[in-house]
């Protein structure tokens, strides 16, 4: 099994949202374990320790819009210090909510810019975070992170370094999406898989059709996992609880068919609020998920599926 060097990047980012907490995730994904889960499975760890914010002095059009300066602050040093780490092997963001990506994955998307290949996003998530800061109306930037990899009007941000196509974009256990976010999915051809469509079709076919483009293009994948794609019953510690969500199973057949793919270059762990955690249980659920995703597995079977051996 190749041996993966796993950078973690702490990113203590709560600006994106109103509940406090989510600061709190790096620590919690060091102390359930993270490194030495990934050492386990024979790869090489660097901590480069948490990134530090300086705001930067900006105002929003759309009033419900918060925390902009810090939330500029996080994009530029995140997208820096990804670009640098992914050169040196697979950066893994310790969130943080869940607008650590508009940082995140500028900085991928100009690492992939450098090196000449397509950028593909799956975006595990509850929500679909297709706000604008023009259209948001929470104001939490963390609703937003997918309209700016894709290229949408955010005027008060630097321009994302190369816009990914929709049709690079898969979004994936979605059930809730505001009215504008909607009417916007609706402009752009990213793959909904929605959790209508995976109660349907289970979690495997859609996601190895979005691999399967992946694969054909020799494509770079960044995956962001927000810990609401869980379910609430699986995974409490987060602020927004959306009923119907993953179970455990599904999330590490998800994980498990990443790994097989071998294409995962980068990884968002974002939306732990430790303090809503129950005993860390959540903690070590995203702890086992990112086993998983880098080749845990209960017996070592060499090919992709069962069937040859059968
Ligand atoms: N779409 C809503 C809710 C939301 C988005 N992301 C999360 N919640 N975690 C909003 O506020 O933009
Ligand atoms: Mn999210
Ligand atoms: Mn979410």
């Amino acid at each position: 099994m190749p041996q993966t060097h796993c950078l973690l990047i702490g990113a203590p980012v709560d600006s994106g949202q109103h509940r406090p907490g989510c600061l709190m995730g790096p620590a919690a994904y060091r102390t359930a374990g993270l490194a030495a889960a990934l050492q386990a499975l024979g790869h090489r760890v660097t901590d480069l320790g948490d990134v530090v914010c300086n705001p930067v002095e900006a105002t929003s059009a759309n009033p419900a819009v918060h925390h902009l300066p810090e939330t500029l602050g996080w994009t530029r040093a995140l997208a820096e210090v990804g670009e640098a780490a992914c050169v040196q092997g697979m950066p893994i963001f310790l969130g943080g909510d869940h607008s650590l990506a508009l940082g995140s994955v500028a900085g991928m998307a100009a690492a992939a810019k450098a090196a000449g290949r397509p950028l593909f996003v799956l975006w595990l998530d509850a929500h679909s975070d297709f706000h604008t800061p023009g259209t948001t109306v929470s104001g939490n930037l963390h609703g937003t992170p997918v309209a700016y990899l894709a290229g949408r009007d955010f005027p008060e941000f630097p321009p994302f370094p190369a816009p990914i196509p929709p049709e690079n974009i898969c979004l994936f256990g979605i059930r809730s999406v505001d009215a504008a976010e909607h009417a916007a999915l609706l402009q752009h051809e990213i793959a909904i898989n929605d959790m209508r469509v995976l109660d349907e079709r289970g979690v495997i076919a859609p996601l190895r059709e979005f691999l399967e483009l992946v694969e054909a293009a020799d494509g770079l994948l960044h995956v962001s996992l927000d810990v609401d794609f869980l379910d609430p019953s699986v995974a409490p510690a987060v602020g927004t609880t959306v009923p119907g969500g993953a179970t455990f199973r599904e999330a590490h057949l998800v994980m498990e068919l990443l790994h097989e793919s071998r294409r995962v270059t980068s990884l968002d762990l974002v939306e732990l609020n430790p303090f809503l955690d129950e005993r860390g249980r959540t903690a070590h659920l995203m702890v086992d998920l990112v086993a998983s995703l880098m080749g845990k597995k209960v017996f070592d079977r060499p090919t992709r599926s069962f069937r040859g051996q059968m």
